[in-house]
């Protein structure tokens, strides 16, 4: 039986990584963050909670990070964890190098130490594209990050490089393009989207928030993603990927099939406020994937509106068993509305 470790795994990533690699017999085991409040409501949601080893890390401590290599023992290492929202990067950008960034550096020197035979997984973003210039992102397009988040991810992903030339390491980078989900974190602009249309057509909303409405990105589904990841550490060769849908949408787009799906007019409901506005943003992404077409045989099979259509029609679902007095693993009851939540991210506009 093949072991794995997965930092992360109480994200949208993990938890879905989790999921394959138990559907392939792994014995699968995952970091979580000690919080005052338990954080466990994917793995339920997904059904494998009582099936994952959990193991108590923090990519700021090395010693936790040796610690969860040793106990697991694995085959294979992912690396899921990270300050995966920008505008949390710019909010906390030395945290956010030290996590996203040199933290990669810790895990690779634990796996090097303990052995350098485990398979490393690496979460590259095509955020670190940035503002390239191109209109579509392969492999070899020059990165030009725009966010510390995206300047964190890419030391990690120059580090992952480093030892795999070096120490002759199968260690290896995705370069994933933004993958969403229902199981997604509220605070991204998908789920954003999602949950407040599902609330604003049962009447529990009234309005939609957002912030830069022409933004572009390449949306894919993120269980799909998963199976890319396990192909890549599976490879005979140790290599990069771009993994993407190779169509880009609006941030606008996303907001007008979704209001279509309630039958609702989004021009009635949607505003947008300078809050919500980046410092800098990454305007244009899509990414060009006919490497991981040829070589992984993977190609991504949600297009974009039925993404939309899943992700409204879950949301809408859960708020109407929530509104019946069901009780189910899910985050969107407690979870702020995001207008209330005072941020530095919106000092440099205002
Ligand atoms: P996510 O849902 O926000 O999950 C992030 C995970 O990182 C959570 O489990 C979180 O734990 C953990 N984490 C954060 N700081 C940590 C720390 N100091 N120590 C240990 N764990 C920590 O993100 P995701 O969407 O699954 O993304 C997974 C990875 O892929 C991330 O590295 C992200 O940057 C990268 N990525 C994502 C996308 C995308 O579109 N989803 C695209 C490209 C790359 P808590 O639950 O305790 O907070
Ligand atoms: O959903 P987002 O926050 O995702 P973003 O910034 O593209 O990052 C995600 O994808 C990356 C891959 O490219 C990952 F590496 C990263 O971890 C994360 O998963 O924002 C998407 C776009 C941005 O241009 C943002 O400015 O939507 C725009 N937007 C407009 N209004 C908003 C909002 N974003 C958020 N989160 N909230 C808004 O109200």
């Amino acid at each position: 039986m093949k072991k794995a470790l997965i930092t992360g795994i109480t994200g949208q990533d993990g938890a879905y990584l989790a999921k394959l690699l138990l559907s392939k017999n792994y014995k699968v085991y995952g970091t979580f963050r000690r919080a005052s409040s338990p954080n466990f409501w994917r793995l339920q949601n997904l059904e494998i909670f009582s099936k994952v080893h959990l193991i108590p890390a923090d990519l700021l401590d090395m010693g936790s990070l040796i610690e969860a290599v040793k106990i697991s023992d694995p085959d294979e290492v992912y690396n899921m964890a990270a300050v995966s929202y920008v505008s949390t990067a710019f909010e906390q950008p030395v945290g956010n190098a030290e996590i996203t960034g040199t933290a990669v550096t810790k895990l690779l020197e634990a796996i090097r130490f303990f052995n350098p035979k485990i398979r490393f997984y690496q979460a590259s973003s095509s955020e670190m594209y940035g503002n390239s210039g191109t209109k579509i992102q392969n492999e070899n397009t020059a990165f030009s990050p725009a966010s510390p988040y995206a300047s964190a991810k890419l030391y990690a992903h120059w580090i992952t490089d480093v030892y795999r030339k070096a120490y002759d390491m199968f260690a290896v980078s995705g370069i994933l393009f933004n993958h969403e989900s229902p199981i997604r974190g509220l605070e991204f602009v998908s789920r954003k989207i999602s949950n407040g249309v599902a609330k604003i057509s049962l009447g529990l909303e009234k309005e939609l928030v957002l912030g830069n409405l022409e933004a572009k990105r390449d949306w894919g589904y993120a269980p799909e993603y998963m199976e890319a990841v396990y192909l890549m550490l599976q490879n005979n060769t140790p290599n990069s990927y771009v993994i993407s849908t190779k169509e880009s949408h609006s941030v606008k787009e996303f907001v007008k099939l979704a209001f279509e799906e309630v039958g609702l007019n989004w021009k009635k409901y949607v505003k947008t406020d300078k809050k919500f506005f980046r410092p800098l943003d990454v305007n244009y992404l899509c990414g060009e994937n006919s490497k991981a077409k040829s070589e992984l045989g993977w190609y991504p099979k949600t297009k974009f509106k039925e993404l939309v259509k899943v992700m409204v029609n879950e949301d809408l679902k859960r708020w109407k068993k929530f509104l019946n007095g069901e009780f189910f693993p899910w985050d969107a009851p407690m979870y702020p509305n995001e207008s209330k939540i005072a941020g530095r991210q919106s000092l440099k506009k205002l």
